[in-house]
């Protein structure tokens, strides 16, 4: 459900950065023969040539479309080059993206505050930067402006031929604009150079929004595809909002959207204009009605929230038509290989990341034969997560078992599952203190299962809780040490003396000015100058419709075919109380499911002095006569660790 949030007093600056054609760009840059051929990246299913899922800019130009195959693809434009997506345990292998995506985060992240957004995208608030920037060298005082930000789009900016870059150049100099125009030139020169380095040091190209808020950002980013950005000044508000088709809008694609063109005949944003807040309330309740009536204005206060790793993780597949799995022997096999992946993926973040995730939760889509409820759903299910892949699994079964039991209900008949996925939510950091704790497991225990009693904090037996409000979506992403990443990149660019950014400035009278000759920097001369045929890309550089840039976006979770993960959508909890009535005991914000009394004092003794002093500390111990309580000790959180 939307969220209301008023936009804050000062005026913002927020940049929306997707990748271009992404998984298409990783390939061409792992083997550049691909660059400037019509190239797409499909499933490792071969039939009917693969799903694509990616389609390059040279590709796009024959008509090849994402929702094609291969063999559609082929007859289109018989030069296509397909690419077949990696693939481990029988399933798409998206890790080479994921790094990708996270080299790009590490670069974008040393402007401002950053928050991935997933696999290929990224919001940045650029706010103080770009007050620095005009209070020490405004774009007015700027001789020279790099070619790459005069090639901006400039929302409700009349522009014709010739005359663009001057328009651009003009508006961005103008001394009579207003504060928050000028913030917003500002953000459009430091995006322009973070592209640019982003293309130096990665070689893959983006596109950006460059607005006030979030959500004018990202509807930007997409209207000028590839290797362009778009600044929206809030004068161009209304007119972009005017025609944008409500269905376009983020969290009106489905429901939503569809009631509004239904029940109220709204067909574009603007139309929402007409409707008084209290009726937009007396619809959708308070907060949603406040929200559209906020949008339909360009009114969003989402924050940029600091996040470079991701808020779960997740993986999935899909079996459709004759694929679908109709055995519980088969179920198991795939649950068992999604859980693999996840278990290793969980570990990699608690070893290098020391995040701990809480909870497990399985989707499922199925169908029964000869249905006389065709509507019912199987049910999302979930429970607390323990750490390693056999307990994940046989978690996972159980929730498996359980959503059957519920979506068959009392009939025996025949059913099959068309995708299946499990995701691990509810990340946060390990508490302060836990250092000491991390470093024996890992010194101890086999890395495959090291910390896997992480999960016995958790009860032995757990309640299977529905967890419909747990949506699937396009990415959630995977970045392995991209913090560690983005502060090196942060301290190199301190000191790497980076083509595009090292420009001596100089000033104008008092005021500072470049005077390097700039006009280089530009992303299309990069391609040039490295000997790539980017033309096509030049070519595709003239779209500029929002129905181009849709194809962009994610659809639908549900078409995300084999590659669909799971969203990031699980807030954290502060605290809880656990099925058996105890309350769970907080430090740090972090809710550990064990008491004190809990724990066997003969595993505490052979711990060393410092762990135990650790744990003592952890728990403060309420006084109590009963000090054992059966099925919860701290054998279970050392399990796997074999007593000789
Ligand atoms: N992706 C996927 N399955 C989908 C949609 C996307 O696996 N149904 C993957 C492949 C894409 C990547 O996610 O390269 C990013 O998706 P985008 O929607 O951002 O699309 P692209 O980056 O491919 O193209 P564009 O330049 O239009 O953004």
């Amino acid at each position: 459900m939307p969220i209301a949030r008023p936009e804050p007093q000062n005026a913002r600056v927020i940049a929306h950065v997707d990748m271009d054609c992404f998984y298409v760009q990783v390939e061409q840059r792992k083997n550049p023969e691909l660059r400037g051929l019509p190239t797409a990246v499909v499933q490792y299913n071969s039939w009917k040539g693969g799903g694509l899922i990616a389609v390059g800019y040279e590709a796009r130009k024959f008509g090849v479309k994402r929702s094609m195959r291969g063999d559609e693809a082929k007859r289109i434009c018989p030069n296509i080059q397909l690419i077949q997506v990696p693939v481990a345990r029988g399933k798409a292998d998206l890790n080479l993206y994921r790094n990708a995506g996270s080299e790009v985060v590490s670069i974008l992240a040393t402007k401002g505050r950053c928050e991935r957004a997933s696999i290929d995208e990224v919001y940045l608030d650029l706010t103080d930067a770009a007050e620095m920037m005009l209070s020490e060298t405004p774009p007015e005082v700027l001789e020279e402006i790099d070619e790459e930000v005069l090639k901006s789009h400039v929302l409700g900016l009349h522009v014709e031929g010739n005359e663009r870059e001057e328009n651009v150049r003009e508006w961005l100099h103008r001394s009579d604009a207003d504060h928050q125009d000028k913030l917003l030139a500002c953000g459009a020169i430091i995006v322009a150079q973070l592209r640019m380095k982003v293309l130096y040091e990665t070689k893959f190209t983006c596109s950006a929004g460059i607005a006030h808020n979030k959500m004018l950002a990202k509807l930007a980013s997409a209207m000028h595809k590839p290797a362009q950005q778009t600044v929206v000044p809030s004068s161009s508000v209304k007119d972009l909002l005017a025609s944008l088709p409500v269905k376009k809008m983020k969290q009106l694609g489905g429901k939503l959207g569809s009631s509004l063109q239904i029940d109220l005949g709204v067909n574009t944003v603007g139309d929402l204009l007409q409707f008084s807040q209290e009726k937009l309330q007396e619809h959708y309740g308070v907060n949603t009605g406040t929200w559209l009536w906020n949008i339909s204005r360009g009114i969003s206060g989402d924050a940029v929230v600091d996040r470079l790793l991701p808020k779960s993780h997740g993986c999935g597949k899909t079996f459709p038509g004759p694929q679908a799995l109709k055995t519980i022997a088969s179920v198991e096999n795939w649950v068992n290989q999604l859980c693999d992946e996840l278990s290793e993926r969980i570990q990699s973040d608690l070893d290098q990341n020391r995040r701990i995730a809480h909870t497990l939760t399985l989707h499922a889509r199925a169908f029964k034969e000869n249905d006389m409820e065709p509507h019912r759903k199987f049910p999302s299910k979930s429970c607390p997560l323990r750490y390693g892949t056999s307990k994940i699994q046989e978690a996972a079964v159980k929730l498996f078992d359980s959503g059957l039991r519920d979506f068959l209900g009392s009939q025996h008949i025949g059913w099959g599952i068309t995708s299946l996925s499990i995701a691990a939510s509810k990340i946060s950091d390990l508490p302060q203190g836990t250092c000491s704790i991390l470093k024996f497991l890992q010194g101890k225990i086999p890395s495959s299962t090291s910390l896997s009693g992480a999960g016995e904090f958790h009860k032995e037996s757990f309640p299977l809780s529905s967890t419909d409000d747990v949506q699937s979506k396009g990415c959630t992403v995977m970045d392995q040490e991209v913090k560690q990443k983005a502060l090196a990149s942060e301290a190199a660019s301190n000191d790497i003396d980076i083509k595009f950014q090292a420009k001596p400035l100089k000033r104008i009278g008092s005021m500072v000015v470049k005077t390097k000759d700039v006009g280089k920097s530009s992303i299309l001369k990069f391609f040039q100058s490295s000997n790539s045929s980017f033309h096509t890309m030049n070519q595709a550089c003239e779209r500029s419709s929002l129905d181009q840039a849709s194809s962009s976006s994610f659809p639908e979770c549900e078409e995300h075919s084999d590659l669909e993960q799971i969203d990031e959508q699980v807030g954290f909890s502060e605290g809880h109380i656990d099925s058996d009535g105890h309350h769970n005991q907080t430090r740090n914000g972090y809710t550990w499911g064990i008491n004190m009394e809990n724990i066997d004092p003969s595993v505490l003794d052979e711990l060393p002095m410092e762990i135990q002093r650790e744990i003592q500390e952890w728990f403060h111990p309420p006084k109590r006569a009963n000090t054992t309580r059966r099925g919860s000790s701290i054998v279970h959180y050392f399990s796997p660790v074999k007593k000789g």
